[in-house]
């Protein structure tokens, strides 16, 4: 039997979120070694040694250690390309791979500043007690708003970011997104639109990502 492969970090962080949903899709065995952020265990040297910018995810694949979660997805996508959802990242096929590739990098460049910066304003600064920044949610509504109008289109030509498979590009999305339409309290960004809500409901509805919601909730009780 394999040795499962180590997350370091708490299943909350979108970022570690997003590699469990590869992890699970995959059906590739997983330890998740809790790390205390507020402990500030993430900045502690032995950290940094796999992790030299003091972020979670980290990630060990016996000698291996890897960072940044897009990287860390499409190496457990390589490695186990027979096991799990094996479409998850293109097969074999190299026009798939280079169009999940394209929605990949339009969800880190294009849909992440606006969200992570709207998920951190309206989800996390009232939990950790912080002020929050009216001009900066204004304007990274509007931000994303736009992103949005790029996908409605996409999303009334195929089913998915990528064509018509649910692949890594759709799950990347999944961590942001689920913060905006539960504790943010802003489902209309995506229902509002036809093809953006249908495409919400049904990559939310995965049974990898009600995997990594129940990991969370248990992880906050
Ligand atoms: N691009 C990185 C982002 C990692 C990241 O921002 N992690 C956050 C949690 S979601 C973190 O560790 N924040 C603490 C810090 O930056 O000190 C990835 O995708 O892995």
């Amino acid at each position: 039997m394999a040795t499962p492969v180590k997350v370091y970090g708490p299943p909350m962080s979108t970022a570690v979120s997003r590699v469990l949903a590869c992890l699970l899709e995959k059906d590739v065995q997983f330890q998740l070694i809790p790390i205390n952020m507020a402990k500030g265990e993430h900045k502690k040297p032995e950290f940094l040694k796999i992790q030299p910018f003091g972020q979670v995810p980290a990630f060990q694949d016996e000698s291996i250690s890897l960072f940044e979660s897009r990287s860390i997805c499409r190496y457990i996508c390589e490695k186990h390309a027979d096991k799990g959802n094996k479409g998850l990242y293109g097969g074999t096929n190299p026009l798939a791979k280079a169009s999940i590739d394209q929605w990949i990098e339009a969800e880190g460049q294009s849909f992440n500043p606006p969200s992570s910066v709207l998920v951190f304003q309206l989800a996390f600064a009232p939990r950790m007690k912080l002020n929050q920044d009216p001009k900066a949610i204004k304007l990274n509504e509007d931000k994303l708003a736009k992103v949005l109008e790029v996908y409605e289109r996409r999303l009334g030509e195929s089913r998915f970011l990528a064509g018509d498979e649910f692949s890594l590009a759709d799950l990347s999305h999944l961590p942001n997104a689920q913060y905006l339409v539960t504790v943010a309290d802003r489902a209309e960004i995506f229902a509002s639109k036809k093809n953006v809500g249908r495409w919400w409901d049904e990559i939310s509805t995965r049974d990898s990502w009600k995997k990594v919601l129940e990991m969370q909730n248990t992880a906050s009780n």
